[in-house]
């Protein structure tokens, strides 16, 4: 059956599951994160916790639910910012006029296995009891979501079928830009494929022909490591090595690799690896005491917060690498301000905010079986809950915020269609009141805007203009390691022209002025 024929079907069991009254409920007790009716629903995909405990699966009982542990504030930043972003449309004259945007929110709990039930649940329509959209609620037009790869290409082949867009914010996998593989999938991330490409013309500016790769062992070192082989062919660079930090780690294993990179001549090591497991590789390689060495981080540890502490100086001070280019979201520190037990009394999720930021619970009832003490009421958000509330330079919510907008762009220029002169068969318009979500894809993949000074468009990949920011660890005043943008790696620039550096700002390694040489 085509993916065109589901969709009726689909519409008839969803309004199978909407009983007209407010007795609905959602199957299997999953609780939406926070909901809002419009006349067209965005799905969300967020990491609101970062665990799940699997139910035991003996099959002599009926297994408990999934339990999802470990709320991430920054998660629920981001969540936060689609609703943000949402609000600031629907007050907007000028996009979506008389028509409003709503939101589902879903906690997809980082796992494939718990992304896929949240897309479920997103698609299954009524979400809480007394809920205004249990009856006869908007339709679901496209999902904003997910984060990780992994949960991306589980949740792209649920949807597939529906043909509903979804826009990811996190996901860079390469292998996410496969059509046909992921029809429906776009994103706001740059793929994988250019950070190499970027890192790749970085060497080359800086005349590094003679460098290190170490990476760790998954998909996205192999990836990134294979990208960079391919991308250094031909540039007159060499890799005098290529090591593999193993995923039990082993120190033995780590002290060679160290050895490897200090007694090669190649000064410059490119390292491909995620914060988690660069940490105890770190320590060894701080407890050595090499120095000399010039860092290149990927992307997924430049702008790590667990190096940010004085004791990392000395030794990767003068890191330099490309991370998610960062943007402007007006308003949002003052949105985020405003959340608090008190504006959500029955929100669950704010009360989990408040017992991971404070170590106190916020209301009395809960407080009964709750091990942590009663808030006092007094508590205020500050620097100190930066997870949270560190708006100075977002990343990946400028990518939710630049999601939504690209809906909200799609969306207007769908009901702007003038009849007779539409893009669907005949020249005809979309029914703006009863828009199939594959005529929406269809405006996704030509709209064009501009959003805090970027272009911002997707190809036909479901790719956007990929940029990234030069980022360097320069030193704080405390010591410490602060990530100092130092250029730009613009994908909308013609080739050659794509990266910019200020090489006067730049701190190299061992905190000279110059840069180093390999070669
Ligand atoms: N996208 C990756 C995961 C990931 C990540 C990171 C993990 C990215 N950046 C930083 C830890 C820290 C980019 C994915 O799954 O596609």
């Amino acid at each position: 059956m085509t993916p065109l024929l589901l969709w009726p079907l689909f519409q008839f069991l969803a309004a199978l599951n909407q009983s007209p009254n407010p007795q609905c409920s959602l199957k299997g007790n999953f609780r939406p994160g926070f909901l809002a009716n419009g006349d067209f629903i965005i799905g969300g995909l967020f990491p609101l916790h970062y665990n799940m405990e699997m139910p035991d699966l003996n099959c002599t009982y009926k297994p408990g639910p999934v339990r999802c542990n470990g709320f991430d504030p920054r998660a629920f930043r981001w969540a936060l910012t689609l609703r943000l972003a949402v609000d600031q449309i629907n007050q907007r004259e000028d996009l979506l006029p008389n028509h409003t945007l709503g939101y589902k929110i879903f906690d997809s709990c980082a796992y494939p296995l718990t992304g896929q039930r949240a897309a479920l649940a997103v698609l299954n329509g009524p979400a809480e009891v007394n809920s205004p959209m249990c009856s006869g609620s908007s339709p679901l037009l496209a999902i904003v979501g997910e984060s990780g790869s992994a949960q991306s290409i589980v949740v792209s082949r649920i949807l597939r079928p529906f043909r509903i867009p979804m826009i990811s914010y996190f996901s860079s996998c390469s292998c996410l830009s496969n059509r046909r593989e992921f029809p429906t999938f776009f994103r706001v991330i740059p793929s994988d494929d250019y950070q190499v490409k970027a890192i790749a013309q970085l060497l080359l500016r800086l005349n590094w022909t003679w460098v290190g790769v170490v990476r760790g062992d998954h998909e996205y070192g192999r990836f990134a490591l294979q990208g960079l082989l391919r991308e250094l062919e031909g540039t007159g660079i060499c890799v005098a090595y290529q090591e593999m930090i193993p995923l039990l780690y082993n120190r033995q294993k780590a002290l060679e690799i160290i050895h490897v990179m200090n007694s090669s001549s190649a000064r410059v090591v490119v390292v491909f690896s995620a914060e988690g497991e660069l940490t105890p590789f770190l320590r060894d390689y701080m407890e050595q005491n090499v120095t000399g060495i010039q860092w290149i981080a990927s992307e997924a540890w430049v702008t790590a917060s667990v190096f940010t502490g004085s004791e990392y100086y000395p030794f990767l001070g003068g890191t330099i690498g490309f991370g998610i280019r960062q943007g402007q979201i007006p308003g949002l520190r003052d949105y985020l301000m405003t959340v608090n037990p008190v504006t959500y009394p029955s929100n669950p999720l704010v009360k989990k905010l408040w017992e991971t930021l404070y170590d106190c619970s916020p209301s009395s009832s809960s407080s009964r079986n709750s091990i942590l003490p009663p808030c006092t009421g007094q508590e205020t958000l500050n620097k100190q809950h930066s997870a949270y509330i560190n708006t100075s330079s977002p990343r990946i919510s400028y990518n939710v915020y630049k999601g939504v907008y690209a809906i909200a762009h799609s969306l207007h220029n769908l009901i702007s269609c003038r009849p007779g002169r539409g893009p669907f068969s005949n020249f005809s318009c979309a029914d703006v009141r009863n828009i199939y979500p594959w005529q929406l894809q269809h405006y996704l993949q030509e709209v064009s805007f501009t959003i805090s000074g970027e272009m911002m468009e997707f190809d036909m990949n479901g790719d956007s203009i990929p940029s990234y920011d030069l980022i360097n660890w320069q030193r704080g005043s405390a010591g410490n390691v602060e990530f100092v943008n130092v250029g730009l790696f613009d994908g909308a620039q013609d080739p050659g022209k794509e990266l910019v550096i200020q090489e006067k700002g730049i701190v190299w390694a061992g905190h000279q002025g110059e840069v180093l040489v390999s070669v």
